[in-house]
């Protein structure tokens, strides 16, 4: 089936550093990002593309010169068209590798498209959901990241909901179902719009949209060095192992995002891949396009994380609740 999205899988942009931007003087204007009390990284603004405060969240669309344009919320880096394929492909296709051949995707969150856009290469792929709450950041990032969304959104097997993913998921509980639910969320920070998506009550919400035990749940989880935050990770793999039977944490860098960030898979029944030559059979045959980050060796190497960490996450047995919500460390300002 040909389709936009996977028409323009074939123009993958290529992590080649600007070398104008290496050659440019430092930038006057600085997003501030806190990744602790105690250290920040500095984004770099060579110019605005779109800033404005919604009913949610602010959001700025910047220019930041060797890693392109990106989205921040809350001053906070979401994606940027260099990395963000090391976010985006092991979020979405892990889940699809480990469903075997997925039909159907929910994605809560995710307003830049590019968790559809990845979601769409899969050729088994016949409708994908994208619900997410802030309707002006999708639209913003549909007029300022085409790099990212590469058209998915128009695709004909999408469907947009602009609604708190809560909200979609109780009215339609009874009547939609699908074979992999991707939560593509914000930092779970007081006050964000995420926070209570990452909850046992939000986990066990999803439960009856699942079509089969095979069916798959992932989301970002956090930072997976836990030296700046030792439990965010390891208490949202316990919440989800409060509600499914197996759950296996990952990790991905994306240099933007300053350190390493987890990743989780949930699931009713055993996560398993098949080995390397396998995966990378599957991945020429299954899906549409070149892989950037992906293939059968980096998908097991993103499953091996380092052991104080799988460590803190089995001892792990704190979890979250609409009473005792996540604590995500971290805000920007621009200076
Ligand atoms: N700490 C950064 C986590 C970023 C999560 N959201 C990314 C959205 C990309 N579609």
């Amino acid at each position: 089936m040909s389709s936009v999205a996977s028409d323009d899988a074939q123009m993958y942009p290529k992590h080649v550093p600007s070398a104008d931007a290496n050659n440019e003087e430092a930038p006057h204007l600085w997003f501030h990002e806190l990744i602790t009390p105690y250290d920040a990284y500095h984004h770099g603004v060579r110019s605005f593309l779109c800033a404005k405060q919604t009913p949610y969240q602010s959001m700025a669309i910047v220019d930041t010169g060797v890693y392109g344009k990106a989205l921040f919320l809350d001053g906070k880096i979401q994606t940027a068209v260099k990395d963000e394929a090391y976010y985006h492909e092991p979020l979405v296709h892990a889940p699809a590798l480990a469903h075997g051949a997925p039909k159907s995707f929910l994605v809560l969150g995710g307003a830049d498209g590019g968790a559809v856009r990845e979601a769409l290469r899969w050729r088994s792929t016949e409708q994908v959901t994208l619900v997410d709450i802030d309707g002006e950041v999708i639209e913003s990032c549909q007029e300022y990241l085409p790099e990212i969304h590469r058209g998915a959104l128009q695709d004909p097997r999408v469907e947009l909901a602009v609604q708190d993913a809560a909200e979609f998921i109780s009215n339609n509980s009874s009547t939609r179902k699908y074979d992999v639910v991707i939560c593509d969320l914000t930092d779970p920070m007081e006050n964000s719009p995420s926070l209570g998506l990452f909850t046992r009550e939000f986990f066990e919400s999803l439960l009856p949209l699942l079509s089969s035990s095979s069916s798959r749940v992932s989301l970002q989880a956090g930072p997976a060095s836990l030296i700046e935050n030792p439990t965010l990770f390891p208490r949202i793999c316990a919440t989800l192992r409060s509600v499914f039977a197996y759950v296996r944490p990952y990790q991905i860098y994306a240099p933007t995002y300053g350190s390493p960030l987890g990743m989780a898979l949930a699931s009713s029944e055993p996560i398993e891949f098949p080995q390397p030559h396998v995966i990378d059979d599957k991945f020429r045959n299954d899906i549409s396009g070149d892989m950037f980050i992906l293939d059968g060796h980096s998908l097991h190497g993103h499953f091996g994380v380092p052991r104080y960490v799988s460590t803190a996450i089995e001892n792990e047995s704190r979890i979250f609740t609409k009473r005792e919500t996540a604590n995500a460390f971290g805000h920007g300002t621009l200076l």
